[in-house]
């Protein structure tokens, strides 16, 4: 294979990677060989999805705030991650994030759900095009990376509202895609 063309299976692989979400099948392992202890995903890919110059959705007059509780199905360990989750729709959709308890060093993505916690977790992610791509902008997703001390914040927007269709968020472990760690209802 030549060079170019090994850039750009690279190229697809990671976004194969980032978009596997919690939905993705184990696609997770298929860049096994990575320096172990790290997320398949690099930071930078997972950061990727966020907003950085946005204005935080908890600065929005009017956000929806919601708090964040461990799901039945978070790893062992995950006792004490605890945060908030900001949604404002102002022509657009803005969501922020803010955890703690996180393992240090370690990457989540968060994404819109279409359902409350309380019904299957968050249920599926919320689509602006149902049976749409599963991925941003027809999704909202956020990447975090925990700090040296467990804590984590990030936003992200869309062009679009998502009007009352996405009535929680749900952060997964990159290294563990179909596992969801934490729902917060807005
Ligand atoms: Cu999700």
């Amino acid at each position: 294979m030549n060079r170019r063309a090994a850039v750009t299976l690279t190229g697809l692989l990671t976004t194969t990677l980032l978009l596997a979400g919690c939905g993705g099948d184990d696609a997770d392992t298929a860049d096994g060989g990575a320096e172990a202890g790290a997320a398949d995903h690099s930071s930078m890919d997972v950061m990727a999805m966020n907003d950085p110059d946005a204005t935080p959705a908890y600065d929005v007059d009017g956000a929806a705030e919601g708090a964040f509780t461990v799901l039945d199905s978070a790893p062992p360990g995950s006792e004490d991650v605890a945060g908030e989750a900001w949604l404002a729709q102002d022509g657009g959709t803005t969501v922020s994030v803010e955890l703690s308890g996180l393992e240090p060093g370690a990457t989540y993505m968060a994404h819109l759900h279409a359902e409350p916690c309380g019904t299957d977790d968050g249920g599926p992610h919320f689509q602006f095009e149902v049976g749409g791509e599963e991925v941003p902008p027809n999704e909202v997703h956020l990447g975090l990376e925990a700090d040296d001390e467990g804590n984590a914040t990030a936003t992200t927007t869309n062009d679009r509202e998502v009007g009352d269709g996405a009535p929680s968020i749900v952060v997964h472990p990159t290294d563990l895609p179909d596992n969801r760690l934490v729902c917060a209802d807005f």
